[in-house]
């Protein structure tokens, strides 16, 4: 995954963000993030939203394979764009720092009814 070593980058700061946010903070960063990013007619994030909205992220020196690359690694049900569902599921991926302790907070998160 060479390729999106930018988005790495940005993903790494998850951790320290989960600890000052709280799980919900957080959840709710993460859906306004996927906001951010979606087409606003179709409720997803498709390769055309990302590439309009990618300079919000600080990701605009990305080229266009690398975001079609981060498209396909998130699109779980292959219709070509991503849900909230599959957004959150590929920051978590993403993230190789912050699995470790995704694990407790999937569990604190289902715990409290998503
Ligand atoms: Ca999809």
């Amino acid at each position: 995954m060479a390729s999106i070593g930018h988005a790495v980058e940005f993903q790494d700061s998850f951790p320290s963000m989960l600890e000052g946010l709280g799980t919900q903070g957080f959840m709710l960063e993460l859906c306004n993030g996927f906001r951010l990013l979606m087409d606003s007619d179709k409720g997803l994030i498709t390769f055309e939203s990302l590439k309009r909205n990618i300079v919000l992220l600080g990701l605009q020196e990305m080229r266009d394979d690398e975001l079609v690359c981060m498209l396909m690694e998130g699109d779980l049900d292959g219709d070509g764009a991503i849900n909230q569902m599959e957004f959150c599921i590929l920051m978590f991926r993403l993230s190789p720092g912050f699995m470790d302790g995704s694990k407790q907070w999937m569990e604190e998160l289902s715990a409290n009814e998503m």
